[in-house]
């Protein structure tokens, strides 16, 4: 059954382009780079792509990946400068049998050879907000959204997952989080389901998460179970070692095209679109028993979350 999952509400309108893209018979990387590329090329979204969140020293630095299932193919750019599209040149470089992984000038380099725009990342917005920053704030994953990951399963059964994003706001110069780290920010396997990850990058990555929820779907955990043991697990962990785990929340989707969300923050939200009910934003909290569990966003709480973001 086709199915689409993204990250944040920011992700509704690509996944409702990318809804009809699959309904109409398209394939699963078509549809995920839809869902990506729409929040990309949107301007209001200050944590991807264009006018994302400089580091700082002011450079935005994007990181972006993308990963076909069925062959296990990925590509990745990392603190990749003045290229719109991560994701599109995380694309067109899983494709490569080696040098699929491109860092800084080098991904710049690769993508102006291969017939990407060079732009100016740093758009007004961004150099405002910049400019507003202190070095006394927190270095902390960027309240309400940040990266864009989407995991798509076509008709076929052919899943692809990808991820974009500027990563942490006034990161250093040169970090890199997880989202184009394979395993980490996302994995897919069409044979059992696919994940992704956003929040606090260094955290994430310490649980090879997207991986491990993959894993866990591969021994036999149903979708809500692979998504919670993973993420419970990996804070658990990081507690035994006196660490708070900073934020962290996951999507997945398994071969049979069943979803979840799971996360250690209240408010996290994603796009999913469901046979009966269309494309829906879902918000995760927690109830008294202090289980998780999803509830519709209202027009309300969308409109407060655009006004923010602006
Ligand atoms: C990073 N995980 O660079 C990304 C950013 C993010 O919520 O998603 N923050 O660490």
């Amino acid at each position: 059954m086709a199915r689409c999952i993204a990250t944040w509400l920011m992700a509704e309108q690509g996944v409702r382009k990318a809804h009809e893209l699959l309904i109409n018979g398209h394939a699963s990387a078509e549809a995920l780079l839809k869902i990506i590329q729409e929040v990309e090329n949107d301007e209001r979204f200050v944590s991807v792509a264009r006018g994302g969140l400089p580091n700082r020293d002011g450079y935005v630095q994007l990181d972006g990946a993308f990963m076909d299932g069925n062959d296990l193919r990925f590509g990745a750019v990392m603190a990749m400068e003045d290229i719109a599209s991560p994701i599109a040149v995380a694309y067109k470089l899983k494709d490569r049998d080696a040098n699929n992984i491109l860092a800084g000038i080098g991904a710049k380099e690769y993508a102006l050879k291969n017939g990407f725009e060079e732009v100016n990342n740093l758009t007004d917005k961004a150099k405002k907000r910049y400019l507003e920053k202190t070095e006394n704030d927190p270095l902390k994953a960027y309240d309400g959204h940040d990266t864009v990951g989407a995991i798509v399963i076509d008709d076929s059964g052919h899943m692809t997952v990808g991820t974009s994003t500027s990563g942490l706001f006034y990161k250093d110069n040169g970090r890199i989080g997880d989202s184009p780290l394979i395993g980490s920010g996302f994995y897919a396997d069409s044979e059992v389901g696919g994940a992704a990850a956003t929040g606090m990058g260094e955290d994430i990555a310490k649980g090879c998460l997207s991986y491990r929820i993959v894993e866990l779907l591969r021994e036999g955990f149903n979708i809500n179970k692979a998504t919670k043991t993973a993420v419970d697990e990996l804070v658990g962990r990081l507690e035994r070692s006196g660490i708070k785990a900073r934020d962290i929340s996951v999507i997945a989707l398994d071969r049979f095209g069943n979803y979840a969300a799971y996360s250690n923050i209240t408010d996290f939200t994603f796009c999913i679109d469901d046979d009966e009910k269309g494309v829906r934003v879902l918000r995760l909290g927690f109830d008294e028993n202090g289980d998780q569990v999803y509830s519709e966003a209202d027009e309300a709480f969308k409109r407060s979350w655009l006004e923010n973001e602006s």
